[in-house]
């Protein structure tokens, strides 16, 4: 063979690796020190006092970087898009004493943010939290404290909003929980920081500890020309046919596994999560 065609061969699987691995769904563990759990099926989440994390739409909160990050390619979902600067996302999960912080980083080509509120943001650009507060895994919504499903809906709408007020949609009392959230534009798409409380009231109230499950999903609503989605991104596996919206047997698992933000000699930051015991 010749040596340019050998160039030739080594560019293209070359091109090809560069493509198929920049459309993988994977878990980064990045410099997390907890096992991150399994794509579509379960998201470990470390839980600790250190880890607050302040609702500006900005990731640099010490308790992101130490978190594992689940990426959810274009074809991943009941509406594909054709590539994942067109859609796709990651997302991470961490709690403190208060509340279950919930960071999704969109990417997303075009913005629709306009047309649609609150209960049809579906139509826009938006994305859903699901929680399911005793993990029942039913085929309704439970609408009892202790075993309440939901879905919380934060559209593209709270741009530059008030994380303390933002306009929420989604079944199961959704914008009734309590949720806090920040939503912001990136140059690649835009930013969702929001904040899950721990205990809301009528609904659930969580201890938590080693090993706590509760059911979970992330779904991702693309609108890319105004009127209907385009396309529909779902995290959960069990979720093939964008059910979690009134079944939460379609969502997967979030674990709850204590560890603490470890600080540096200095105190000036966290550099890592040590798996530290209470
Ligand atoms: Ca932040
Ligand atoms: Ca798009
Ligand atoms: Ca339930
Ligand atoms: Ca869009």
């Amino acid at each position: 063979m010749k040596r340019s065609t050998i160039a030739c061969v080594l560019l293209a699987f070359a091109a090809f690796w560069v493509a198929s691995s920049a459309s993988s769904n994977e878990v980064r563990d990045s410099d997390a020190a907890i096992d991150g759990g399994e794509f579509g099926l379960l998201y470990r989440c470390g839980f600790g006092p250190r880890n607050t994390v302040v609702l500006d739409g900005d990731l640099n909160d010490l308790a992101w970087g130490a978190a594992p990050w689940h990426f959810v390619d274009h074809k991943t979902g009941t509406g594909p898009a054709p590539n994942d600067e067109n859609a796709s996302l990651q997302f991470a999960a961490v709690a403190d004493n208060e509340w279950l912080y919930v960071a999704i980083d969109v990417t997303d080509d075009e913005i629709q943010n306009a047309e649609d509120s609150a209960g049809d943001v579906w139509k826009d650009d938006s994305v859903e939290i699901y929680i399911d507060a005793d993990d029942g895994g039913t085929q309704t919504y439970d609408a009892e404290e202790g075993k309440w499903d939901t879905q919380i809906s934060i559209g593209a709408e709270n741009f530059d909003g008030d994380p303390e007020a933002p306009i929420l949609g989604g079944s199961g009392q959704g914008p009734d929980t309590g949720t806090h959230a920040a939503v912001v534009e990136t140059a690649t798409g835009y930013i969702v920081e929001a904040a899950v409380p721990l205990d809301s009231p009528g609904k659930w109230d969580f201890a938590l500890e080693d090993g706590l499950v509760i059911g979970f999903n992330i779904h991702m609503n693309d609108d890319d020309d105004g009127g209907e989605r385009d396309n529909k991104l779902i995290w959960s596996a069990n979720d093939v046919d964008d059910q979690s919206w009134q079944n939460p047997s379609r969502f997967a698992d979030l674990e709850f596994v204590s560890s603490l933000l470890a600080v540096d000699p200095a105190g000036k930051a966290a550099t890592t999560w040590g798996a530290l015991r209470r």
